[in-house]
């Protein structure tokens, strides 16, 4: 044997890995189980998880829209009551009045009602592709999720041959797209075959190439249709009967594949054109395309979003699979502790990426992927805060447009919401809904005794909305989208509040907090809630110039119980009564939401309700579900405390994260992900309260590093440095004019502002720890530390 033929035979076993993309999830296995090794891929309307097997690759795959249950299915009813409801609430309010409670089961047995055809959010099917037998070794195998590309790459050598596989989900091309090749020629044999669950009527045909399914949900009666269309370079395609098609020998196989229903997002019958028009449009259009130009295509319209934030918090390129970086975590190399850290927060905007893009709907409870035909929870929208925790990244980490799935999405609940507010309450003005809430206007009640009375669920949705305004400063949302909504929501609660006997506030009455003790007046949450709501409702007001709502908004505002009350053992309370138990430990806090998301808790005006707010977080402890868990990252981050944030966060990482980064409330919940990654930017930047807070909670472990292209309230973008636990440098962006005031952990008497273009020095009133200028619309500023270079201030 000559040396070259040598080393040709050796060359594939020596072969390195591929090289790793900087940000990734890495496996050297293919996925043996959906949920905890599955990688996703999504382009919002469509997911797929990759398994990546040798002989066997399976790629499931959903498409939002395709759901049982709702219009369609028998007795589907939004969860509204046959009667009014009115006088059970008048009875439950009653008996709390009078008796100070009412358990949990008697509420629901008054208010609650049983579900009827909620449905579910269904796998769409899979689609399987056996390999031609090869009994040759494996080697080098990686299945490797870049989040630089938004793309899942398997590789492996067999035989002397270098395989290679490559998954994207295209937004642009609005299709899935998968790439087979080798090395070699003529090493691509496979036969395809698509799988899906026995709960619908399926047809099948194949077209030159592409297989189409189409059928109806038996629940509901739901059209749905799949094309998978498989174009072979080299070798033969031929169909096995209707539902399977066979390539042998091909040199590489592109396939192609788009899913979608009849569903359209309008009340009362949610249901619009068969999908078939537009899904073969797409794939017609796909289809002319070479896969380099679907791939450059999708990866440009990915990182024109992805690559907006960069943080560098000390982590270095690694090539260890994710699950070991897990394993390790804390016990040895802090670098690769951080190059896990870095790796969730940007994993947490990918997901977001891949799960909510305009013109499909939100992100649900597991984002846009769901193996099953009765997901945990339905894989529904819950709205006492898993919906709201999806997309409170979406600001800070420079992703405002996902929000419009989230818009589109709630702007339809209020039609149906405004009925549910007439049945379920007998408020006839404005409208809300309850726990949970599926894609067909469910906005009425379950039986759930612990959980579902949440009459606040519209209240906190509308936050999002003044959010947006609030980050981007578009005064045209605001008032064309953002306080119609508002408004109707409040006009709700300006109904609904009632006088509390024992001191005439107003209160929220029935009012239970998530997801335990007794139904009372007045807990904390529900009062926070209505109170967020109605000061934003009334600023919107104030600046769009209506008066009238913002004089009854105020006056209504100055009566309301503002659910903020130290209690005996310095701790915030839960209830309007002083009953917390000290030993509670119970997931959800909501009687923070004065701290986060809201922001009634000044943490630098209000020291003592800092106090009692962290009290309370140490007394509920650093444990919970996953999405409880990000939930007091956010908190400790806003009670300024980056230490305390960074071990919860590492304790989510190491208690509650599956070996592919996916959130584990358990099961599988996407809210932790996204959650946990707005924590980390609320660590960075605060803007809650009026000022522009840099590095307000720093933990010890991220001692030097940078970020770029956070956002702030106000149109604010943001750069920074930091070194030695302080910041050394910033640059602020400003869309429009206004007044900035900046804090700082250090005095800012070591700071100079700079124009960032003109390099000018400019003036910063200066007190301490906070300073203030002027920002142009449309300019950008440096402010640096006298410790960052040779600069001296003065
Ligand atoms: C809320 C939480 C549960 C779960 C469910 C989907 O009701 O209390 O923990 O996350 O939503």
């Amino acid at each position: 044997m000559s040396v070259m033929s040598l080393l040709a035979c050796l060359c594939p076993t020596l072969m390195a890995a591929e090289p790793l993309p900087s940000m990734a999830v890495v496996f050297e296995q293919p996925a043996q189980d959906w949920e905890t090794q599955g990688l996703p891929i999504g382009n919002g309307a469509m997911g797929a998880v990759i398994a990546g097997g040798v002989e066997r690759d399976l790629i499931q795959f959903n498409e939002k829209t395709l759901w049982t249950g709702g219009p369609g299915a028998q007795g589907y009813d939004f969860g509204w009551p046959q009667k009014p409801r009115a006088e059970a609430l008048a009875q439950a309010r009653k008996i709390i009045t009078g008796q100070g409670s009412l358990a949990p089961e008697a509420a629901a047995r008054l208010l609650g009602q049983k579900i009827t055809a909620y449905g579910d959010y269904q796998t769409f099917g899979e689609l399987q592709l056996a390999f031609e037998k090869n009994d040759s070794d494996v080697r080098s195998y990686q299945r490797v999720l870049s989040l630089d590309n938004a793309q899942v790459d398997v590789t492996y050598t067999q035989g002397g041959v270098h395989y290679k596989r490559e998954y994207l989900a295209s937004y642009p091309d609005g299709v899935i797209a998968i790439k087979l090749s080798a090395d070699k020629p003529g090493k691509i044999s496979l036969r395809a075959t698509l799988g899906v669950p026995d709960n619908r009527s399926i047809n099948t045909r194949i077209e030159s190439g592409r297989l189409i399914a189409t059928g109806k949900l038996h629940s509901n009666g739901l059209q749905y249709e799949t094309q998978i269309q498989f174009l072979n370079q080299g070798g033969e395609l031929s169909a096995v009967g209707d539902n399977a098609l066979r390539i042998a020998k091909a040199d590489s196989l592109i396939i192609l594949l788009n899913a979608g229903t009849d569903y359209a997002q309008h009340y009362p019958h949610y249901r619009g054109q068969h999908p078939h028009k537009k899904l073969q449009q797409a794939m017609d259009t796909a289809r002319a395309k070479s896969f380099a130009q679907i791939q450059a295509d999708h990866r440009a319209d990915y990182q024109a979003l992805f690559t907006r934030v960069n943080l560098n918090i000390g982590q270095r390129s690694s090539t260890e699979p994710t699950a070991a970086l897990l394993k390790k975590y804390k016990t040895g190399d802090a670098q690769l502790d951080r190059t896990l850290e870095a790796t969730y927060f940007q994993f947490g905007r990918y997901l977001l990426i891949a799960s909510s893009r305009a013109g499909s709907l939100p992100a649900n409870l597991q984002g846009v992927w769901n193996n099953s035909v009765t997901p945990p929870w339905n894989a529904d929208y819950h709205v006492n805060i898993n919906l709201q925790m999806n997309y409170w990244l979406a600001e800070t980490t420079n992703l405002p447009e996902l929000m419009e799935p989230y818009f589109d999405f709630v702007d339809s609940l209020v039609e149906p919401g405004t009925i549910a507010a007439k049945k379920v309450t007998g408020v006839n003005s404005g409208w809300t809904l309850f726990l949970n809430t599926n894609i067909w206007g469910f906005t009425g009640v379950i039986e759930w005794p612990t959980a579902f009375w949440q009459p606040e669920a519209a209240a906190w949705l509308a936050q999002h909305y003044y959010e947006h305004y609030l980050f981007s400063g578009d005064e045209q949302f605001l008032r064309e989208r953002a306080y119609p909504l508002m408004r109707s929501a409040t006009d709700f609660w300006l109904a609904f509040l009632i006088k509390d006997p024992r001191d005439g506030k107003l209160i929220v009455s029935p009012s239970f907090s998530p997801e335990q003790g007794n139904f009372t007046n007045g807990a904390a949450m529900s009062q926070q809630i209505v109170f967020d709501l109605l000061r934003n409702t009334h600023e919107a007001a104030v600046r769009l110039g209506d008066k009238k709502s913002a004089q009854k908004i105020y006056s209504t505002l100055a009566q309301l119980d503002s659910g903020i009350r130290i209690g005996s053992w310095g701790q915030l309370q839960e209830w309007k009564e002083d009953v917390d138990d000290p030993k509670n430990d119970h997931r959800h806090i909501s009687h923070l939401f004065a701290l986060h998301p809201g922001r009634q808790i000044d943490a630098h005006k209000q020291p003592q309700l800092l106090q009692a707010a962290r009290t309370t977080l140490n007394a509920r402890g650093d444990g919970g579900t996953g999405w409880s868990q990000a939930w007091k990252v956010n908190m400790w981050a806003r009670a300024l405390d980056g230490t305390r944030a960074h071990k919860v966060l590492g304790e989510q990482l190491q208690r509650s994260t599956l070996s592919n980064l996916w959130d584990n409330h358990p099961p599988f919940q996407i809210d932790g992900n996204f959650g946990a990654a707005a924590g980390i930017a609320e660590m960075l930047v605060q803007s809650h309260n009026g000022e522009l807070h840099l590095l307000p909670a720093l933990p010890d472990a991220w001692p030097s590093g940078s970020v770029t292209g956070l956002r702030a309230r106000g149109g604010i973008t943001l750069d920074l440095k930091w070194h030695n636990h302080a910041l050394t440098e910033a640059t602020i962006s400003s869309t429009s004019k206004q007044f900035l005031q900046l804090r700082i952990a250090q005095p800012l008497t070591k700071f100079l502002l700079k124009d960032a273009t003109k390099g000018k020095t400019l003036e910063l009133k200066r007190e301490g720890n906070t300073g203030s200028f002027i920002a142009q619309g449309g300019s950008s500023y440096r402010l640096i530390s006298s410790d960052a270079g040779s600069e001296k201030p003065f």
